[in-house]
């Protein structure tokens, strides 16, 4: 049990799809004990079954972390019923309908500076309020994506937010690492989630990291959720500040790895098609 005795809260369970979930269920094998947040009254629905799932129909709060009043509420709560933590899951993510196809340059300021706020800043702001529940060995996880670090099609707005969102995490773990804090960030292959659902394309952005990727899958959430536990558990004690792949390796290509069968015969073609 790698996580007995270890009290925590996961916001970004949407569904039992969303990563967030798969998280939840890594750490609840090992014995950790969750709070879990949602968004608005329709999440809410979907989040406290789950939360009853998993033991926790006791801790279960709102909180849109684009309303600073709603994340400084559940450090409330959460004193009251939890008293210490030691983790939090920032599993979030949103930009406008318009940033995440077509032209990069059209982009409003508008939806820009929302992508920015509740995508990147909420991260920031979680931690800030909740610090004074934080025992002096602790760990956040945010989750990014490759977008972050190079052009994908249609990630667009949300790439220049998982750009941010990897250097806050760099920033935060050096700053709250005198209070043994522990800040880090997994960057997952693409997954049909509701988030996902967004992007243009994503279908075929399924099939290509599943053809070019050296392990020839796409990841699943329980296999987000495993390394995430690792990362929220004394296992990586040392570790801090890292952007951790879990791609199925996808993000070590240069270029796509030819494959043939053996007649000579190509086997997946340029565009992913086997
Ligand atoms: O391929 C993917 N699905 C990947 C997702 C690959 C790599 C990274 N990620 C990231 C996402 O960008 C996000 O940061 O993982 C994180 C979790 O995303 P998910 O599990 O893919 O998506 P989902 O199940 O939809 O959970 C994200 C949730 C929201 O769901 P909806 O569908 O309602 O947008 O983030 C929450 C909300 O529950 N959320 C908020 N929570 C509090 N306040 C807010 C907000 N303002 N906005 C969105």
């Amino acid at each position: 049990m790698f996580m007995k005795g270890k009290k925590g809260v996961i916001l970004g369970v949407a569904n039992d799809k969303s990563i967030a979930y798969g998280i939840a269920k890594a750490c609840i094998a090992q014995g950790a004990q969750i709070a879990f947040t949602y968004l608005n009254d329709s999440l809410k629905k979907r989040v406290e079954p789950i939360a009853a799932e998993f033991g926790s129909a006791d801790f279960v709060y709102p909180c849109d972390v684009s309303n600073p009043d709603e994340i400084k509420a559940l450090k409330e709560s959460l004193e009251k019923d939890m008293g210490q933590i030691d983790f939090i899951v920032h599993s979030i993510a949103f930009a406008p309908k318009e940033g995440l196809s077509g032209r990069f340059y059209d982009i409003s300021k508008q939806a820009f500076d929302i992508a920015m706020d509740v995508s990147v800043y909420s991260l920031i702001e979680v931690v800030r309020e909740l610090k004074p529940l934080l025992s002096n060995n602790s760990s956040v996880l945010t989750l990014t994506y490759y977008g972050g670090a190079k052009y994908i099609p249609n990630y667009n707005l949300m790439g220049v937010a998982k750009a941010a969102l990897e250097m806050t995490t760099k920033y935060l773990a050096e700053d709250l690492g005198r209070d043994g804090i522990r800040v880090n960030a997994i960057s997952a292959g693409p997954i049909k989630t509701l988030a996902a659902a967004g992007i243009g394309e994503f279908r075929f952005m399924l099939k290509w990291n599943e053809a070019h990727s050296p392990l020839k899958k796409n990841v699943s959430i329980d296999e987000v959720g495993n390394s995430g536990m690792y990362l929220l558990s004394d296992l990586s004690s040392a570790v801090t500040g890292e952007i951790h792949y879990v791609d199925c390796g996808y993000n070590i290509m240069g270029m796509p790895a030819t494959s043939f069968d053996e007649n000579g015969k190509q086997t997946i073609a340029w565009n992913g098609e086997k």
